[in-house]
């Protein structure tokens, strides 16, 4: 049986998610609730040692890292191809890929940290909170969850991470003017990759993404918004977060 261990339909489990469904794959939904720290549990770091979100078992193989996950996705099941067969569309694909997951959502990420994550898991005890981030495997989570839960960002990173989502968005409108989806003609995992980030800017960075600024953007999101398998999908949902997709409803 196929297993997924993932939170919201969101960032990284939101990846895998809609890959699958996509492909009409059906598979075992293990949700974790990561305000709860259910990710850092023994029973889950008995499946990823790293304790992050999401983790894929096939087969008595387990796949980490959202983005190669969605590749392996792609290839070891049927269904529709999620990735161009040209060698030079699929590395532009990959290209895009490198952009969102190294450029674009480190900085959104911070941004979502600073004003949801921390301040929604800033509501426990907080000797509940001490144990929990000690409990942490990687030194890397543990100080992004010290600086969200105590507030530890600091004004020149917040700025610096605004800076970069303002030029993302500025990258993608400029290319989503000339093209449909990511990479050529048809609906890629670049696209489900993007998609993942930036469905609630219209909701998180109104002055940025927009109908007016970024009319492009709007009409891609919502092109995928009304694909059936992204409603499945976020029907999974069970939190405000993924709530926020409303906003891509037209009006
Ligand atoms: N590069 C990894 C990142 C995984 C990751 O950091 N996931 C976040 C959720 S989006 C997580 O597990 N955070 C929980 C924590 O750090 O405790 C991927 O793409 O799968």
């Amino acid at each position: 049986m196929l297993k997924l261990y993932h939170w919201e339909p969101n960032a990284n489990s939101g990846k895998p998610m809609l890959a699958l469904a996509e492909k009409g794959v059906e598979y075992e939904s293990h949700y974790l609730d990561l305000l709860g720290f259910d990710q850092h549990r023994p029973e889950y770091l008995a499946v990823n040692p790293d304790g992050t979100i999401p983790a894929l078992v096939h087969e008595d193989r387990v796949f980490t890292e959202s983005t190669p996950m969605m590749e392996y996705i792609d290839e070891a099941f049927a269904g529709p191809a999620l990735r161009p067969k040209d060698p030079a569309d699929r590395w532009r694909m990959r290209w895009w890929m490198r952009f969102f997951d190294a450029y674009f959502a480190p900085s959104l990420s911070m941004i979502g940290w600073s004003v949801f994550v921390g301040p929604s898991a800033r509501q426990k005890d907080p000797k509940e909170l001490a144990a929990a981030i000690e409990r942490i495997p990687l030194p890397s989570r543990r100080v992004a969850w010290r600086k969200a839960l105590f507030n530890e960002f600091s004004p020149d990173e917040l700025e610096e991470s605004r800076r970069r989502v303002q030029f993302a968005i500025g990258v993608l409108e400029a290319h989503l003017a000339g093209s449909p989806w990511m990479v050529g003609e048809s609906y890629s995992l670049g696209d489900i990759n993007g998609f993942n980030l930036a469905y609630a800017l219209p909701l998180s960075q109104p002055d940025k993404c927009n109908d007016q600024t970024t009319p492009h953007i709007m009409e891609w999101l919502r092109r995928i918004y009304e694909r059936p398998a992204t409603r499945q999908t976020w029907a999974k949902g069970r939190t405000r977060l993924a709530a926020r997709i409303d906003i891509l409803e037209r009006a």
